[in-house]
């Protein structure tokens, strides 16, 4: 028998301080992050694949290892455990910090384990990881040792796939599957395993909305399909929600909202990739407004009555309106921080430490790691 055990608060505050309290972030010991990762997993073990949350709560979307661009989120949201926060996946890859921002979300779920939920996106995988940047970020900040990458991937089998916020938001990293009518199928599913290439779990994390079209379509990005307006019409009346809320595609202005608010995209990473000069938002969801049944369904036809009825709801707010959010909701948008700035612009190396010889091999182990990465980082949009 697994006895569940717990970590010392005074030891998760350590994990913490290491990460926050040091310029560059302190990584935490391959030993913690074993020792983390198999406590962590102990847990989510008994966590069923959708998790029922409740508001308020604010849902967080790519992150891709922009370390500081994830502390700028606590810094204009609010920080666990005042907040609530729900985290949409793709926590690693393409930025360069993916291990400081796992290992800091790893030891905030493990502190804050009823303020903090993280679920899996198309990154937190084997195979991605591999080629997208998690990986050679491990050897390179481990001395050349895969351990730490081990202990995360195998932690990453154990995420759940979704959550509902007060039973009405569906929540996931991508969106919806033709071989899913009902959330059911979704709770049935033996999670705890790498997401296969094809079926439910791997739409849940590969998929996209898509406006131009009212059914399912095979998706450009060889994995998940693209879904419209009728796919998210029978699967919310079916399933008795209001909305989906999901990430997973770089949104210029951090945000965007399909048919009237039926579906959002949330967007945190800023500036993604140190170049693509986009803003990001955290998607606050302070209360339900309780009025799903009554507002109808959102329809294509913007001179359709029942869109005008939709519209009159939203004449109370101006945020309603701009925004396309739902009553009770709001994107709270924000911009890249300093450290991302200067990645680039300054010709500075990551956290501004600068990448010149002179500074290489006077033993820091930060300006040694940083030199030997590639400083060009081929943007693939699609994943
Ligand atoms: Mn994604």
């Amino acid at each position: 028998m697994t006895i569940p055990y717990n970590i010392p608060i005074s030891d998760l505050d350590y994990c913490l301080e290491q990460l926050l309290d040091h310029k560059p972030p302190k990584i935490l010991p391959p030993e913690t992050i074993q020792h983390l990762c198999h406590t962590l997993k102990t847990q989510l073990l008994s966590v069923p694949n959708i998790m029922p949350l409740q508001s308020p709560i604010s849902i967080v979307g790519d992150i891709h290892g922009q370390f500081h661009d994830l502390l700028e989120i606590f810094q204009i949201g609010g920080s666990p455990p005042s907040t609530n926060y729900l985290f949409l996946g793709d926590y690693v890859d393409r930025g360069y910090y993916s291990v400081e921002t796992i290992s800091l979300l790893i030891a905030l779920k493990l502190r804050y384990p009823d303020r903090v939920f993280l679920i899996r996106g198309n990154h937190e995988s084997r195979t991605i990881t591999t080629n997208y940047g998690f990986y050679t970020e491990v050897l390179n900040k481990y001395n050349g040792s895969a351990e730490v990458w081990t202990y995360i991937t195998d932690l990453f089998d154990y995420l759940p796939l979704g959550a509902t916020i007060d039973g009405k938001i569906f929540a996931a990293h991508g969106g919806l599957s033709p071989s899913c009518q009902q959330l059911d199928q979704i709770r049935a599913l033996d999670r705890f395993r790498e997401i296969p290439h094809d079926g439910i779990m791997a739409d849940l994390v590969w998929s996209d909305p898509d406006t131009e079209i009212l059914d399912f379509k095979l998706s450009p990005r060889g994995a998940g399909y693209l879904f419209g307006l009728d796919v998210i019409n029978k699967f919310c009346h079916d399933n008795d929600l209001m909305q989906m809320v999901r990430a997973h595609q770089l949104c210029n202005e951090g945000y965007t909202s399909y048919w009237k608010g039926k579906c959002l995209t949330v967007w945190s990473a800023p500036n993604y990739c140190y170049r693509c000069g986009n803003r990001a938002s955290v998607l606050e969801i302070l209360y339900y407004s309780g009025e799903s049944k009554s507002m109808g369904e959102p329809n294509a036809n913007e001179n359709d009555v029942k869109y005008d009825d939709y519209k009159n709801r939203f004449e109370d707010s101006i945020v309603h309106k701009v925004q396309g959010v739902l009553p009770g909701q709001f994107f709270n948008i924000f911009e890249a921080s300093p450290e991302n700035d200067e990645d680039t612009s300054k010709g500075k190396g990551v956290n501004g430490i600068n990448s010149d010889e002179e500074l290489v091999g006077n033993g820091d182990f930060f300006c040694s790691y940083f030199k030997e990465r590639p400083r060009k980082q081929h943007v693939e949009y699609f994943l």
